[in-house]
């Protein structure tokens, strides 16, 4: 795997980035090279998530000039776990129409799965990353649909915005999903529509009665109009400050080193599951396995030639 070299002079080069993402989008396993770069300051991941139509898009339409000014360059990723036609290019012609305006400061970039699920969420890590190096200010997501995907937010974002409309069933579908427990901000939106005070009134409620550490954080509820852009100055208040406060308790830093254990974890063992399952593997495991029938070797000796076969394979790479 050759090294690639990132800095933020990509930010400005859109045509090479573009590229870069599809190519980690494919093989996220290219992300970890830009590791030899040295770690930087992690940037804020900022993930909305939330039943389908509940206002998503158009609120970090609406928040992106606010996150401009507080952050710098923004990318936004769309995760979409269903396809590439569906809810995603609804987001996508909210946000590109903010691109338009705001050209050289918002990057825009919709991620569908090919394969599955754990395909996506391991390509947006690697593109998170990437946009890390490159020079943006902050990283939003948003996710489609309140599937697996929705709760594997809180594994790629820092900070988990809900989102949830007054409509019947949202509180439901929230519930279901997982959601509640990941959530460090809830925005109830169309506050235009009846019952959202209610609505909010029943998630303060849940919030006071749930666990959490005595320093830990303690979920906002915000309500909100996305279309009429009201109140949106309590919720990018609530985003800032939980962002100084995982800033302040070393958590973004944390965050980012579990994220590195368990990427190494996971390709190392993919990798060295590869070797097994290769010819010369399976050729290496036959041999190995008619010794220990015949009494010539033990269990921990099959392992360590397991082990420098596996090693010497992958320092051939
Ligand atoms: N009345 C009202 N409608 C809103 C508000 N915010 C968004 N909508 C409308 O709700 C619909 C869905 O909005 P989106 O922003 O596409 O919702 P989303 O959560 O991104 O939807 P998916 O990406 O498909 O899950 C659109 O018709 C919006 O115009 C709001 O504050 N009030
Ligand atoms: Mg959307």
């Amino acid at each position: 795997m050759s090294e690639l070299k990132v800095g933020p002079e990509l930010i400005r080069q859109r045509g090479r980035l573009a590229r870069l993402v599809s190519l980690f989008e494919e093989r996220p396993e290219h992300s970890l090279s830009l590791l030899a770069q040295g770690e930087g300051e992690p940037v804020p991941r900022i993930g909305f998530a939330g039943p389908p139509g509940s206002g998503k898009s158009t609120l970090i339409a609406k928040l992106l000039p606010w996150m401009v000014d507080e952050f710098g360059e923004v990318a936004v990723l769309a995760v979409d776990p269903t396809s590439e036609v569906t809810g995603g290019a609804l987001l996508g012609d909210r946000i590109r129409a903010i691109e338009e305006e705001l050209p050289e400061r918002v990057f825009f970039r919709s991620l569908a799965s090919r394969g599955s699920l754990g395909g996506l969420s391991a390509s947006t890590a690697a593109v998170a990353r990437l946009m890390e190096r490159a020079g943006f200010g902050a990283i939003l997501l948003e996710t489609v649909g309140v599937g697996q995907i929705s709760c594997q937010i809180a594994e790629l974002a820092d900070t988990v915005v809900t989102v949830i409309s007054p409509e019947a069933g949202d509180g439901v579908q929230v519930l279901k999903a997982g959601l509640f427990e990941v959530s460090d901000i809830f925005v109830v939106n169309k506050a235009d529509r009846q019952g959202a005070e209610l609505m909010r009134r029943n998630l303060e409620e849940a919030v006071e009665m749930g666990s959490r550490p005595e320093d830990g954080w303690r979920p906002r509820v915000v309500v909100v109009s996305a279309l009429e852009g009201k109140n949106l100055d309590e919720l990018s208040a609530a985003i800032s400050q939980h962002i100084a406060y995982l800033k302040g308790n070393q958590h973004l830093t944390e965050r980012r080193r579990r994220e590195l254990v368990s990427e190494l974890r996971g390709y190392f063992m993919d990798r060295a599951a590869g070797l097994l399952l290769s010819p010369e593997g399976e050729a290496l495991l036959a041999r190995l396995s008619d010794r220990v029938s015949a009494g010539e070797m033990g269990f921990s000796e099959v392992l360590s030639e397991l082990a420098r076969f596996v090693s010497e394979q992958m320092e051939q790479d």
